[in-house]
């Protein structure tokens, strides 16, 4: 008997806020408040409010569509499934398995990014995927691993952050992007720590700061070397946790000393005082975090420039210590577990890296395979995108719409229809599934089951509350069966638990180890952090910020003793398994995952936490006479990403419904312009159109885009492809523009 009231998370961000869905008379689905889920304690956004609207057939994809003539026509699934399959082989055949391509989304739950990774390099044999998670974390992912041995993305869970005495965060607007988690920062006030924003615009929770530095966009690198020089100049540095904790330090520390505060203020326009207050603010209090979001880390310098602040953290002793650290803010549903699981175009499953002969053994075995038949590393996904038509001519697109995310949008658009052939799979016809050969309606959220893993390194169990639409299909039975057509019979099953199941052992072992977390133990714990080996560790190993409780206790952080609804549903969720009794449910011996990393030590093979040794360098593109405007780009609170799903939501195009032009008054007198005249945006890539918004929350010589909508607003029509030579991170947040009064 299905539960009325079944508990899951929204489909959207990285909180992962949990709610509990409950269908309707009418075949629709109510969300439902669920208090029981820490992170975000019952508190929705209005787009996971709303999410359920996308459900409706009226704006969703419901059956599949080929292109006949030029014009795309409702197909059966055989005939849909039928071209792809032919037109996949037939690319393979005429131009090798490298003509294929792959592009996934870190919205994919793990299971289908799992096996998404699997498919292209078993069934397809290329390697050539990647996936929009490469826009999105990928400098911070890349800092973390060069710093610390471990990308994950929070190494504490959020409840920490009102316990410590001082956040600086970089270059997010988490008031808008992250509604609920506001609350960890209101708590932290109240507690009497600091809070330090850093954002070239005055956003909504830069209004919450108790200090807001405002610099010029893509000077992060420098902002973060003047304050670790100024550490250094005040005596604030941490001698002893650097000799024991640390190496690189002498490098790091001469390339820092480089950067007088009098030249940071030139380069950032933040002033020497202010600096000096930053510096005071975050050494006074016994524990502090660091905490950056896409501002600082879509740079062409962002990996250098996550390097930077983690330095600033290591050289006061706020890394890998209680209530300190540093974190980077995730940003899509599965923006983290996505990143693990082998859609990377150098990865494995478990975060294994596909260079690596032991990690490659280890996952062929897994798979049945050859490790020798398993392809090498291939493109990073702007690199991939611009190579479409050319090297690649056929490509199978799952969960992102690059016609409007990606950057240099215009041209990516043109790569895209310079293909033999392309299949996407979505839940609506995006701008980018309009211009498929073969467009797959796939099941959503709400109808499947699976897992995703929040922006704190929890892995969550999303759960089927209704019954999807008879003619669509999930991402899991799109891959059954396209691996069937091509051939391979076995290892692609629609289950997502049976996936989940090889996942853990594909896993185990490596830097993200899932080998002991199980679906019952999700349901049961709300969620477990990895790393979760299957063997509980030595007790004096056990991560040291939470002992492992005893088995009947939930775990500080991950469960809630008043999961009422949640325990209900994970009871239905195995009704008739007689496997269930006699495995151990959550048993003593079960490791109780990992909320707290690198407190004894960090993942480098000496157990050391390296500096990195990095300098300011310019934008790839600074403003000149012709384009003497800085533009940036992001977010607004009731749009998500290239607005596929919140587009069609009515209660969100109401609140945000087209594209707009951030500037401050003093540039708009120049202009000439007033409040919603339409403002032209050139750049060397293209021009994009949009009304005025005047405010004195930015600085004047920056505009503000979000990139929510297509045509003439399209952010991304303007923005620079140059990317991060180390994470291949494009510069969404800085490139040199015109601004004029359009026509
Ligand atoms: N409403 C909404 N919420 C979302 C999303 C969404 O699309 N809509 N997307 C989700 C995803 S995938 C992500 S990645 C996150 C992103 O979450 P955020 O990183 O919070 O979002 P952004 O708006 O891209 O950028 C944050 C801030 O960086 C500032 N910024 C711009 N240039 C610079 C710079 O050079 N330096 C610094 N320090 N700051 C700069 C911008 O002014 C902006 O306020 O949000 C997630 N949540
Ligand atoms: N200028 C500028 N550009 C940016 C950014 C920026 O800050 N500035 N941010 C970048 C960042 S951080 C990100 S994350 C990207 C995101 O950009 P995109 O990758 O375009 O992200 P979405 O709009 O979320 O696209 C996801 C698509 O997958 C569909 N979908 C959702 N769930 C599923 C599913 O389970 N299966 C399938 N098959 N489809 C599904 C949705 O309907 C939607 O069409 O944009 C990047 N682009
Ligand atoms: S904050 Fe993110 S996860 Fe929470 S309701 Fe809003 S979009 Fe959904
Ligand atoms: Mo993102």
């Amino acid at each position: 008997m299905q539960n009325t009231v079944t508990p899951t998370h929204c489909p959207y961000c990285a909180l992962q806020c949990g709610m509990n869905l409950t269908p309707e008379q009418d075949g629709s689905v109510a969300v439902v408040e669920r208090p029981d889920f820490p992170v975000n304690r019952g508190a929705l956004c209005g787009k996971g409010r709303t999410a359920p609207a996308v459900l409706s057939s009226s704006v969703r994809l419901t059956t599949p569509l080929v292109r006949n003539a030029g014009v795309l026509e409702p197909a059966t699934w055989e005939e849909a499934l039928g071209r792809i399959a032919d037109a996949l082989s037939r690319t393979r055949t005429e131009h090798g398995p490298d003509a294929c391509g792959v592009f996934g989304g870190g919205g994919l739950t793990n299971e289908k990014a799992y096996t998404l990774g699997k498919f292209a390099r078993v069934v397809l044999g290329t390697s050539q995927i990647d996936y929009n998670g490469r826009f999105c974390m990928s400098s911070a992912a890349a800092g973390g691993i060069k710093a610390f041995g471990l990308d994950r993305g929070l190494p504490f869970p959020l409840e920490d952050i009102p316990k410590t005495g001082c956040v600086i965060l970089v270059g997010s607007n988490l008031a808008e992007t992250m509604p609920p988690a506001l609350r960890y920062l209101t708590e932290l006030k109240a507690n009497g720590g600091k809070l330090i924003v850093i954002d070239p615009r005055r956003t909504r929770t830069a209004e919450q700061a108790d200090l807001h530095l405002a610099p010029r966009p893509g000077t992060d690198l420098a902002l973060a070397l003047g304050l670790l020089h100024l550490v250094v100049a005040e005596g604030r540095t941490d001698e002893a946790y650097i000799q024991e904790r640390t190496s690189g330090w002498e490098e790091a520390r001469a390339a820092a000393m480089a950067h007088w505060p009098e030249l940071v203020e030139r380069i950032t326009g933040v002033s020497v005082p202010q600096l000096r207050e930053t510096v005071r603010l975050f050494c006074e209090p016994e524990s502090a975090m660091v905490l950056t979001a896409r501002g600082p880390e879509q740079q062409s310098k962002g990996t250098d420039t996550v390097g930077a602040w983690i330095n600033l953290c290591l050289a006061t002793g706020r890394a890998g210590r209680p209530l300190s650290g540093y974190g980077c803010l995730t940003g899509q549903g599965n923006g983290q577990g996505g990143r693990e699981h082998g859609q990377k175009a150098d990865q494995l499953p478990g975060y294994r890296k596909l260079d690596d002969p032991a990690a490659r053994r280890h996952v062929a075995e897994v798979w049945g395979v050859d490790p020798d038949s398993l392809p090498g590393p291939g493109r990073s996904a702007y690199e991939l995108l611009d190579a479409l038509g050319t090297d690649i001519r056929s490509l199978l697109l799952m969960a992102s719409n690059p016609v409007v995310s990606a950057p240099r949008a215009a041209h990516i658009e043109e790569r895209i229809k310079s293909l033999d052939f392309l299949a996407v799979c979505d839940v609506v016809l995006s701008e980018t599934a309009a211009l498929a050969d073969v467009v797959l309606p796939v099941t959503q959220w709400a109808e499947e089951t699976g897992t995703m893993t929040n922006l704190e390194g929890r892995v969550l169990l999303r759960r089927r509350a209704i019954t999807p639409p008879e003619d669509v299909r999930s991402d899991l039975e799109v891959m059954h069966e396209l691996a069937s057509r091509l051939g391979v019979e076995k290892g692609f099953p629609t289950d997502a638990e049976e996936i989940f199941e090889e996942l853990r052992r594909a896993s185990a072992g490596g830097p993200a180890d899932y080998s002991g977390i199980t679906y019952r133990r999700l349901a049961e714990e709300n969620g477990v952090f990895w790393p979760c080996p299957a063997e509980a560790p030595e007790p004096q190993q056990a991560d040291a910020g939470t002992p492992a409780p005893p088995a009947s206790k939930p775990l500080p952080g991950t469960a809630s003793a008043t999961a009422q609804d949640g325990e209900d549903a994970a009871l239905d969720l195995w009704p008739d398994d007689p496997a269930s009794e006699a495995e151990p449910r959550a048993a003593a011996a079960a490791h109780p995952g990992t909320p707290r990393l690198f407190l004894d030590r960090f993942a480098t093979p000496d157990g050391r936490a390296r500096f990195v040794t990095v300098t300011h360098r310019p934008l790839a593109e600074e403003p000149d006479d012709e384009y003497p405007v800085l533009l940036t780009t992001g977010r607004v609170v009731s749009q998500y990403q290239s607005g596929a799903q919140t587009r069609r939501v009515d209660e969100l195009n109401a609140a945000a419904p087209s594209a707009f032009v951030e500037l401050h008054p003093r540039l708009a007198e120049r202009l000439g312009a007033k409040e919603g005249d339409p403002l032209a945006v050139v750049s060397r890539r293209g021009r994009a159109t949009a009304p005025a918004r005047i405010t004195t929350s930015i600085r004047p010589d920056t505009v503000f885009m979000p990139f929510h909508w297509p045509g003439e607003g399209r952010a991304n029509t303007l923005t620079n492809p140059a990317l991060d030579p180390t994470s291949r991170m494009p510069e969404f947040k800085a490139c040199a523009v015109r601004v004029e009064l359009a026509p």
